[in-house]
């Protein structure tokens, strides 16, 4: 059905009033870069050389689709770790080990939009171990391993689109969840392929409990809960006293599908919704939900065949709230949600609604005891809505413009960032008072105080993770830097420390103590647990052999050599596998290996560890490879040649490294 033309004017009328509201309310922003830093502030981020950084800080690249790291609080960056995407830098989604980890049912996905790190927890606090973070264009959950800055593993979600209020996890990692931005209609292909005007009879949502083995890694869906069309935001565990439920921003629910801009912004509230995840974990082992045939690759890297592995599963379990009616609640808030953030204590539930001129704080005890009395405000497409002002603890009264992210320390406070007014405000808990507030440059999104979403903030800090960077550094063509802010929350008023650039868009971003994480390190790969198929253990084991025309070339690297590093009998149009193995059993000594000519980029070989680059040689002549990794005195001469003959050659194959010892 066509809208008529009049509600259409009448509709952008209201988002135009809106727009200019909101340029308006821009004034707010500091307008020079003046009120920076004082002196005394400056020497607070200062880590002489030699001196580690109190904090690891793991920041979203965004739609760079990696995760970096930096150090706080000097905003070093130390690490962009490959998630989604390639990256030449290390080889990853290059060579042939770390290819099946970004494989996904639309094939192999080099890319893709990352948003939120999220730490592993230990009893609701942070331990250090694995940091997660979500793909949210081909819907992914992915889990970088703090002992080695890699990517262990990788899970595409099924039944999800956008994966955007994800991945946040429960007090001890028993479930990552997902919950899908965009609703989409589900099932076989008839099911699925239905006009989009019907949007509220065939578009459902999905959550999903995503279950990471606790040794492994390795990670499937536990079970998913179908809602309501509409489009989930973002979440949070509960704690505590809400330990066992799980919270997820919605917006939406006037259930639009065209110009949401205004078509989804016309209610004054939209929900949080409250999962019982414990009831349904229990429903889930009970057989209460019904198996339903999809397909999604769970990809597992193995440290010791040092090769991603992916599985294709074939179903998931799905709960549906209607039937399992104590399952999912929907409690009203204003208006167009977006953060949803839990406090230390587990009993406050921060609803953040991007358009709403206030910050609703909501009550667990309320909730349960809304719930026990049955005290709906109708329901919304079979789900129980629960009263406002039943479940409300309060609201922060003008807050600022545009709230969007809180986030605690441990001392009852809250910190709210202000996209519209370009601000950090803090308020408390307890009073509901706004206490102190602080201009950022400009427009920030989301904001991260140590610990800041868990049981124990390590306080100290909040970082304002930026949007817009003018005039905070030397400009960089048509696009500036992007940026984040440290300040400190040591005292009653928050102070300004440092200004340091982002890669990607620092979306959002997480921190805990470089102690939880250091001794963590793993220095290198033992090769005598290498279990690579291609491994040789030593320089007696390389060799080279033919199988049609695959050439294999088990080949070595120890400073500053290849062995071999002469190789002939290979011709044009050969696929030309180099199977190297780094036989250095020392900390960070990474050999790497390119050649010319090659349609992927270099390998990066851990100590110990096995990789394979694929070659295929388009023309004769003798083709140079060499180290890229600067690796002793004489990396430079760490170099080797090729030997490629015609198609048709009889040249005989063999790989040597000619030792002037030897005399051979
Ligand atoms: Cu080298």
């Amino acid at each position: 059905m066509k809208r008529s033309l009049k509600t259409t004017t009448l509709l952008l009328g209201s988002g135009a009033a809106l727009f200019l509201l909101f340029n308006t309310m821009q004034g707010c922003r500091p307008q020079t870069t003046q009120a920076a830093v004082t002196g005394e502030a400056g020497s607070k981020t200062y880590v002489k050389p030699g001196s580690y950084d109190e904090f690891y800080n793991f920041v979203s690249g965004g739609f760079s689709g990696q995760l970096s790291v930096y150090g706080l609080p000097s905003g070093r960056m130390l690490r962009n770790i490959p998630v989604f995407s390639v990256n030449p830098e290390s080889g990853w989604g290059y060579s042939e080990e770390t290819k099946p980890m970004l494989m996904t049912t639309h094939g192999f996905i080099p890319w893709d939009d990352s948003h939120h790190p999220e730490l592993s927890m230990t009893d609701g606090v942070p331990d250090g171990k694995w940091c997660f973070i979500n793909g949210n264009n081909t819907p992914r959950i992915a889990l970088v391993d703090l002992g080695t800055f890699r990517t262990k593993s990788i899970i595409e979600i099924p039944n999800c689109a956008g994966n955007h209020s994800s991945p946040f996890t429960t007090p001890n990692s028993e479930y990552v969840i997902s919950g899908t931005r965009f609703s989409i209609p589900m099932g076989t292909d008839t099911e699925r392929d239905v006009p989009i005007e019907s949007y509220r009879e065939n578009f459902k949502g999905t959550v999903s409990f995503i279950h990471p083995e606790p040794e492994s890694g390795k990670m499937s869906i536990a079970f998913q809960i179908i809602t309501p069309g509409m489009n989930f935001d973002l979440s949070h565990t509960g704690k505590g006293p809400s330990d066992g439920w799980f919270f997820f921003s919605c917006y939406n629910s006037e259930q639009a599908y065209s110009l949401l801009e205004v078509n989804a912004s016309q209610r004054d509230k939209d929900f949080i919704m409250a999962v019982n995840w414990k009831k349904a974990e229990e429903y889930a082992k009970a057989g209460k939900g019904r198996k339903v045939p999809v397909e999604y690759y769970s990809n597992w890297y193995n440290d010791e065949t040092h090769t991603g592995e992916s599985t294709v599963m074939k179903e998931v379990l799905q709960l549906d709230p209607r039937e399992l009616t104590d399952l999912v609640y929907f409690m009203p808030c204003p208006k167009s949600p977006h953060g949803c953030d839990v406090d230390p204590t587990g009993e406050y539930i921060v609803g953040s609604g991007k358009l709403a001129a206030l910050i609703p704080v909501f009550s667990f005890t309320k909730i349960q005891a809304a719930i026990a009395a049955k005290d709906h405000d109708g329901d919304f497409m079979g789900i129980p809505v629960l009263k406002y002002e039943s479940v409300l603890h309060g609201e922060v009264k003008k807050p600022g413009l545009g709230p969007l992210h809180t986030e605690f320390d441990a001392n009852g406070n809250a910190y709210t960032s202000m996209f519209v007014s370009s601000e950090i405000v803090k308020w408390s808990l307890k009073s509901l008072e706004v206490l102190d507030r602080v201009p950022t440059y400009y427009s920030i999104g989301h904001l991260c105080v140590p610990g800041g979403d868990s049981k124990k903030p390590w306080g100290k800090y909040v970082i304002a993770y930026n949007k817009i960077t003018k005039d905070r550094f030397l400009p960089t063509g048509p696009e500036l830097a992007q940026s984040a802010q440290l300040f400190s929350i040591e005292g009653d008023k928050m102070e300004l420390l440092l200004d340091f650039p982002t890669i990607g868009e620092p979306h959002y971003a997480q921190a805990l103590p470089a102690e939880l994480v250091k001794p963590r390190e793993v220095k290198f790969f033992d090769i005598n647990k290498n279990k690579h198929p291609y491994l040789a253990k030593g320089e007696s084991e390389t060799r080279i052999e033919r199988k049609g025309n695959e050439v294999h070339v088990w080949m070595t690297t120890i400073r500053s050599h290849f062995t071999p590093d002469n190789i002939e009998g290979v011709k044009v149009g050969d696929e030309v596998y180099f199977h190297i193995t780094n036989l250095e059993q020392d900390w960070d000594v990474p050999h790497g290996f390119a050649i010319k000519g090659a349609a992927t980029a270099e390998l990066l070989i851990m100590p110990g560890e096995t990789q394979t680059l694929k070659w295929v040689p388009d023309q004769v002549g003798v083709v140079p490879m060499y180290c890229t990794d600067f690796c002793s005195a004489l990396h430079q001469e760490m170099q080797g040649y090729v030997r490629v003959s015609p198609a048709g050659s009889k040249v005989e194959l063999k790989a040597e490294t000619r030792s002037v010892d030897a005399g051979s």
